[in-house]
């Protein structure tokens, strides 16, 4: 079974692209199997190597925004890619808006090998 932090690198990491196209979330979004059963609503890719993002666990600890106390706020900002449903978009036929930034970006960690679990947000 696919761990948490599996999932998260799935979801989230996705180190070697540095400039995005106007496609680039339809096609990941869909080859990282986040357009299965449904669209995903928001999704966020970080283009960053895994271990700047592994640290983040060991920067400002902030409270999660579903109440618990394991986030953690990247001291330094981070190349990010949104990906967000475009209104009218119907299953099967996901269409995202993609747009690339850079901001401090807030994940969950877990301590089994304390490691990022969970994107929080991006501020
Ligand atoms: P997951 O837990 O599968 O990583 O918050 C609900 C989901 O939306 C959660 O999915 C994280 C994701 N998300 C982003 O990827 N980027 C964002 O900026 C926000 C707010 C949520």
């Amino acid at each position: 079974k696919e761990s948490q932090a599996e999932k998260f690198q799935r979801q989230h990491m996705d180190p070697d692209t540095s400039t995005v196209t106007a496609s680039y979330c339809n096609e990941m979004m869909k080859r990282r199997n986040m357009t299965v059963g449904q669209c995903k609503p928001v999704n966020t890719f970080i283009h960053e190597p895994l271990p700047d993002v592994q640290v983040i666990c060991f920067q400002g600890n902030v409270t999660c925004k579903n109440g618990k106390p394991n986030c953690h706020q990247s001291s330094s900002k981070m190349r990010i890619t949104d990906c967000r449903l475009k209104k009218g978009s119907k299953y099967p036929k996901c269409d995202y808006q993609t747009q690339q930034l850079q901001k401090s970006i807030i994940v969950a960690c877990e301590c089994v090998q304390y490691e990022t679990v969970d994107f929080d947000g991006s501020v």
